[in-house]
């Protein structure tokens, strides 16, 4: 018998990513989706997955549906993938990132521990959580969280609320600390699709400019398609456990601007980059970098693309999207 998992998000980017792993593995996925009277699986056809999932409805605010879903399908394993996943928005919308994020993960668990108490569950918890929080230039698991943002402070809820439902009745749950992980599936708002995407049309001549907000900042970026084979590995362990994802190399956005403009040959990138406060935030977590010794060593998880690979990616991707257009 195959088996089975329920994977949130599953229209975002890391779903189809992780659905697609899942199916090569022999997997029946059910991937939730909210009611849409017309839903978007443009990820999903990237892949070519799209007639594969099974879709199931259901929203994180929607309690019900959590049960009903759980108490109907008993999956195997449940990953929670489905967030308000943009930091930049939740100072805006901090109630709605707070509901979704954090009492969201608390409805699905509450419905695993009534109705399916064997089902595995891995939380998308984030390095996002640790801030400004670092141990000797890095984060690992024991780092201390300072989080600055009402998104950080959301998943720091959900991230306990996962260990409390494993200490208190003896749930299979684990916390997948990922660090930035990229794709040419990335939302246009995130700063390296943001980028891929901005180099892209400055070089076929549809823009002129690229407006970006802090340059300074710097980040842990790895590939997408890398980091689910690590959120499948945590399910797969003796012991449930939470671990650290990352490539431990970082790069600031400035970094990944120069990088994507060198793919298509521009070297004078200032002439086309214009600083623009509206896209700065009003607290900044400035130097992410992950230590994920503990991942490597226990779930034998290593990245492969390297940050060369990865912009070359994104920005090869988003070139073919528009000449396709043309
Ligand atoms: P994403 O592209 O933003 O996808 C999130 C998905 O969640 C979307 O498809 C969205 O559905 C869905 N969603 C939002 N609100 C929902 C609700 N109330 N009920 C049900 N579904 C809802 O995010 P991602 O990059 O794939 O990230 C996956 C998870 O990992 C998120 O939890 C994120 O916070 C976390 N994470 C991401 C990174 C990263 O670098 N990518 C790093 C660490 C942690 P719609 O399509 O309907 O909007
Ligand atoms: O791409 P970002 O919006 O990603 P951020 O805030 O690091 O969050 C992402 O990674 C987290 C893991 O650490 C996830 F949990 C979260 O769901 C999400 O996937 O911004 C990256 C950096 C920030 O420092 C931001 O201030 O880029 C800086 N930045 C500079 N200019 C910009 C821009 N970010 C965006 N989105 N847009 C800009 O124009």
């Amino acid at each position: 018998m195959a088996k089975t998992a329920l994977v949130t998000g599953i229209l975002g980017q890391d779903g189809p990513y992780l659905a697609k792993l899942l199916l090569e593995k022999g997997y029946k996925v059910y991937g939730m989706m909210r009611r849409y009277s017309k839903p978007n699986y443009e990820h999903l056809d990237y892949l070519g997955i799209t007639d594969k999932v099974d879709f199931v409805e259901g929203d994180l605010n929607d309690e019900a549906s959590l049960i009903n879903l759980v108490r109907n399908l008993r999956p195997e394993e449940v990953y929670n993938l489905a967030a308000q996943s943009f930091v930049g928005s939740s100072w805006d919308q901090a109630k709605l990132t707070a509901e979704i994020n954090a009492l969201g993960v608390l409805y699905l668990l509450n419905a695993i521990k009534f109705f399916s108490p064997t089902t595995k569950f891995y939380q998308a918890s984030t390095s996002e959580m640790f801030g400004l929080g670092n141990t000797n230039g890095y984060q690992d698991e024991k780092t201390s969280f300072h989080p600055r943002s009402p998104y950080g402070i959301s998943k720091v809820y959900a991230y306990w609320m996962t260990i409390n439902f494993r200490e208190s009745y003896g749930i299979f749950t684990c916390n997948g600390v990922l660090f930035n992980h990229e794709s040419p599936l990335r939302g246009i708002q995130f700063v390296t699709r943001k980028i891929s995407d901005g180099v892209a049309r400055i070089k076929l001549g549809l823009s002129k400019e690229l407006r970006l907000g802090n340059l300074e900042s710097k980040r842990d970026w790895g590939f997408a398609g890398d980091y689910v084979e690590a959120m499948y590995l945590m399910l797969q362990q003796e012991k449930p456990d939470d671990y650290v994802v990352g490539t431990g190399v970082n790069h600031s956005v400035k970094e990944f601007v120069e990088e994507a403009f060198k793919v298509v040959g521009i070297d004078d990138w200032h002439k086309y980059v214009v600083v623009d406060p509206r896209f700065k935030r009003p607290a900044e977590v400035p130097d992410l970098k992950a230590n994920a010794a503990k991942a490597k060593k226990i779930l034998g998880w290593q990245p492969k693309i390297s940050f060369p690979e990865l912009v070359k990616l994104m920005v090869e991707a988003d070139l073919k999207r528009y000449e396709a257009k043309k």
